[in-house]
């Protein structure tokens, strides 16, 4: 195609666009309007992707607007010069899955179309993300300046090309750039097998174990379908809601007792089936249930590291592991065990990445359902239940039963998030700012007879490159080995979203039907006396407890 075909469009000034947590993640029908998406891919591609020889990887979770985003990004990469795109068909590849992909073939970088556990649809939310060549999210240097370029950004260039049909795998020419559609799930299902003992998960079902995957009609149906019900023998119908909707059935695809509430019925009250667990829009998180019982992820992320070594691709055992501040600190008791060090990161896959690169961890995880290790550079959801399978099916033992015994072995650490969305942005931002101003005055105050120990906004030097983050979020240390964490979102789209993370470790002899909230009630009470939430918001209540 000649260069003629490539047009230069001016587009108006849409303000300030910062990605956040997980890259720009906006209302759909904002993405929707001229020139949005088309800028911002724009801004992408001139600070991370260079005009000759790039090869990226392109997909998303198949909700509403990521067909037509897909094929504008493709005319987009085309008159940058990109050289190559690899394309999940019907523009599907779930965040692992695209974090794979570039890794596998050594690519310059993708693009993630996502908001991940956010709703779709119209009058839901969109999102992109860029990711880097090591397959991980891009890190500060490069998210701030792709929100600079995008804020000054006045004219771009796009290619002046029909759609391609992205429902056909094979290989097309867009100008002079190559696309290769390709099946979205066959190569990190490969992965997967590289990884897990399948004959022993399949021994698993063939005994009678069952169990439901909620894929919430977003991206892990297929991958959930072939892995699950295909390589691993589970009988159909294993998978639910297993078709990708562009609004995900109208529902939020976010796995947590509240949005997988039927699977959290059948599973967890009913005690109809062994095993449940959930993926989010995106497939990077999951949620993991047995028959009675609900799996904190910070508990997920510290059974994980008592057991990967009985998982063959983890046979060597763990180097070290890594975990968000706001996640419990159950890992870093098994970490001591094992005699491997344990980081504290910020929230944000991100942070895990340098370490990973690094070598110097194998295993990481965040209290918000996300759980991942080196095999990729994003957490994982698919991976974490599959994790979980080989552990069952190795160790013979129910999730209550291993749950006890890890509990039994190292202590509880009762845990709840309490999320207040969508709150005012400025009351969001006086509860931060009083705790900051007060900070230097809490320790040593007493309140509802327990002992403030330590107060700080959470800094973090990055081990490898040193490089910092402050402000990351309030740590409030109690007497009696208990823990209150404030601080804000980063992927809301509309107000400000206040998340309180509430947590304490147990005595005695913990059991899964312990009621965590009862537990937490005095840990609660206090937060609200130090934070001062209710008054600031005017919210008796959070919105979401997880
Ligand atoms: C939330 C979670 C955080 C996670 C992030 C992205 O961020 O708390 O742990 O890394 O979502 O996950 P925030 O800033 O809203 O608390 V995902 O599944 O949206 O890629
Ligand atoms: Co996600």
């Amino acid at each position: 195609m000649a260069l003629s075909s490539i047009v230069h469009h001016d587009a108006p000034d849409f303000g300030v666009r910062t990605p956040g947590t997980s890259g720009l993640r906006r209302p759909t029908r904002e993405f929707q309007a001229p020139h949005y998406l088309e800028s911002f891919t724009a801004a992408i591609l001139e600070e991370a992707v260079p005009k000759e020889g790039a090869t990226l990887v392109l997909g998303g979770d198949g909700r509403e607007f990521c067909v037509p985003a897909t094929q504008q990004i493709l005319r987009l990469a085309s008159a940058w010069g990109v050289e190559r795109v690899i394309v999940g068909r019907d523009g599907l590849l779930s965040t692992p899955a695209a974090s794979h992909l570039i890794r596998l073939h050594h690519a310059t970088g993708g693009i993630i179309l996502s908001a991940s556990h956010n709703a779709g649809g119209v009058d839901g939310d969109f999102g992109i993300k860029y990711n880097g060549e090591n397959g991980g999210p891009a890190p500060p240097l490069i998210t701030d300046a792709i929100a600079r370029c995008a804020t000054s950004l006045r004219r771009y260039a796009i290619l002046v090309a029909e759609d391609l049909p992205l429902h056909q795998i094979g290989r097309h020419h867009l100008g002079a750039m190559q696309v290769d559609i390709i099946d979205p799930v066959h190569d990190y299902a490969e992965l997967m097998e590289s990884l897990f003992d399948f004959r022993a998960i399949r021994a698993l079902f063939t005994g009678g174990f069952t169990m439901r995957f909620d894929a919430m009609h977003a991206v892990t149906g297929p991958y959930a379908t072939d892995l699950l019900e295909r390589r691993c023998g589970a009988p159909a119908g294993t998978v639910i809601r297993g078709t990708p909707l562009p609004d995900f059935g109208g529902e939020h695809p976010d796995p947590n007792l509240v949005h997988a509430s039927g699977l959290v019925e059948d599973v967890m009250t009913a005690g109809r089936y062994d095993f449940g667990a959930a993926s989010d829009g995106d497939g990077d998180r999951n949620m993991i249930l047995g028959r009675g019982c609900y799996v904190a992820p910070s508990d997920s992320l510290a059974i994980l590291a008592a057991h990967l070594h009985r998982i063959p691709g983890y046979a060597d055992g763990l180097v070290g592991v890594a975990r968000s501040m706001p996640t419990s600190r159950a890992v870093d008791r098994v970490a001591a065990a094992l005699n491997i060090p344990c980081y504290e990161t910020p929230t944000g896959w991100k942070f895990f990445c340098s370490l990973l690169d690094a070598g110097r961890i194998t295993l990481c995880g965040e209290e918000s359902f996300g759980t991942g290790s080196d095999h990729v550079r994003e957490k994982d959801g698919l991976w974490a239940v599959l994790c979980w399978l080989n552990i069952l099916a190795v160790s013979g033992q129910s999730v209550r039963a291993l749950l006890e015994a890890h509990w039994a072995e190292y202590g509880r650490d009762y845990y709840t998030r309490h999320d207040y969305e969508e709150v005012s942005t400025s009351s969001g931002e006086a509860v931060m700012h009083s705790l900051r101003d007060r900070l230097g005055t809490l320790p040593g105050f007493l309140v509802s007879g327990r002992t403030i120990l330590a107060a700080d906004d959470f800094a973090f030097t990055d081990p490898i490159d040193g490089s910092q983050a402050t402000a990351q979020g309030i740590r409030i240390l109690l007497s009696g080995d208990a823990r209150i964490v404030v601080r804000l979102s980063g992927t809301g789209t509309r107000g400000a979203t206040i998340r309180l993370y509430l947590e304490s470790v147990g005595r005695g002899t913990p059991s899964v039907e312990d009621d965590v909230q009862h537990e937490l009630a005095e840990v609660i009470r206090i937060a609200h006396e130090i934070t001062g939430i209710e008054g600031q918001t005017g919210r008796s209540e959070p919105t979401v407890i997880t």
